[in-house]
């Protein structure tokens, strides 16, 4: 049971790839794709609407458990490089970089490229992912990308495993009305466990509300542990209440005014006060103002990139988090390189949960 996002830059061979791994189910500015045969699921999450927007990038990354970052032969472009600085500042750990195309292209240019990458990520999280040479045509490497990626899946499911006993928390992804079920929401449990008959919380409209029934794979569970896909009938809410990028949960901090420890990324042309940005935060987005700086508790009206700082925004929209939680700062106007900082709540926030 994992979540795959399957990111790179136009063209690179993304949705041909994700059409091999699953069957093609919701699209919207992600497309989903599943694949179901006995233990093993996949549900791959293909960001169709990037690079034109970096909020299905963002999105695709907040529902996955890991990467696959697709290359194609002609070499990486500037969306694929801001693919690698979202999965840098993101902090993501486990991914593959797949070299699409594999029949357009030779051992050697292979090899070539793959040393390029690998000096490339090397000072990213990403630095210890396998890379592998994959053709959709041919289906060279289609076996060993398989293999790899259920290796990945033994990882993420262990990790999973561990936050068993914390509170549950669930990321909404879809939701919808069904006759004669009612509020019906798709998404990923990604920490605790949910039960039926669960007594909950959605923020950050904070209504609280029942878990009426789950399903996973369209079979009826009595429970979901993290890392599972599902779908959930609730009680004490309409579906037209709930959007994506709402959480389940029993405590979650809202706020519209936030304080983040942030890592300015060396590849952003750095921050400054009074500047009108975007902030991801899990499936949320908002614009933001950032309406103060300070570098070692002093006050100053921009920094540069690659600077540490404490950045203070004002929200658009009051957004639920948990200290867990990393925010990307962003700015929609840049041409190539969107983002521009990675965030951490500093302290416990006054948060009106
Ligand atoms: N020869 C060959 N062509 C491929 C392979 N995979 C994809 N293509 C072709 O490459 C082009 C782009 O592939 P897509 O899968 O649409 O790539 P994408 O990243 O989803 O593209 P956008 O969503 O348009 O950004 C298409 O014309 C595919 O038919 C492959 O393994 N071999
Ligand atoms: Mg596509």
């Amino acid at each position: 049971m994992v979540s795959i996002a399957i990111i790179g830059g136009e063209g690179s061979g993304r949705s041909s790839l994700a059409a091999k791994l699953g069957k093609k189910g919701n699209e919207t500015d992600i497309t989903m794709y599943d694949f179901a045969k006995g233990e093993q699921i996949l549900t791959i999450i293909d960001p169709s609407g990037y690079p034109a927007s970096p909020k299905p990038l963002m999105t695709a990354l907040a529902m996955a458990d890991m990467v696959l970052l697709c290359i194609p032969p002609k070499g990486m472009d500037a969306a694929a490089g801001e693919c690698v600085i979202a999965i840098d500042l993101l902090g993501i750990k486990h991914g593959i970089v797949v070299q699409t195309m594999a029949d357009m292209s030779n051992p050697y240019e292979l090899q070539k490229n793959a040393n390029k990458f690998m000096a490339m990520l090397k000072d990213t999280t990403a630095r210890d992912w396998d890379i592998m040479a994959v053709s959709t045509n041919t289906f060279e490497g289609m076996e060993e990308l398989k293999e790899t990626i259920n290796n990945l899946d033994a990882i993420t499911a262990s990790q999973h495993l561990q936050t068993a006993d914390q509170p549950p928390r669930v990321m909404i992804d879809h939701s919808f009305n069904v006759k004669g079920i009612g509020s019906v929401v798709l998404g990923r449990v990604t920490r605790g466990t949910i039960h039926k008959h669960d007594k909950l919380t959605i923020y950050p409209i904070k209504r609280e509300m029942e878990i009426r029934s789950i399903q996973m794979h369209d079979i009826d569970v009595a429970s979901a542990p993290s890392g599972s896909r599902v779908g959930l009938a609730l009680k004490g809410v309409q579906a037209k209440e709930v959007n994506r990028g709402h959480i389940i949960s029993a405590e979650e901090m809202c706020s519209d005014d936030i304080e983040l420890e942030c890592n300015v990324s060396r590849f952003s042309p750095g921050l400054s006060v009074g500047s009108t940005l975007h902030v991801y935060v899990s499936l949320q987005s908002s614009p933001v103002k950032v309406s103060g700086i300070t570098v070692d508790g002093q006050s100053v009206t921009e920094v540069t990139a690659g600077s540490q700082c404490m950045v203070h925004i004002s929200i658009e929209e009051e957004l639920a988090f948990s200290a867990e939680d990393t925010f990307i700062i962003s700015d929609l106007n840049k041409p190539r390189q969107r983002f521009i900082a990675a965030g951490l709540l500093q302290r416990k926030q006054g948060a009106g949960a």
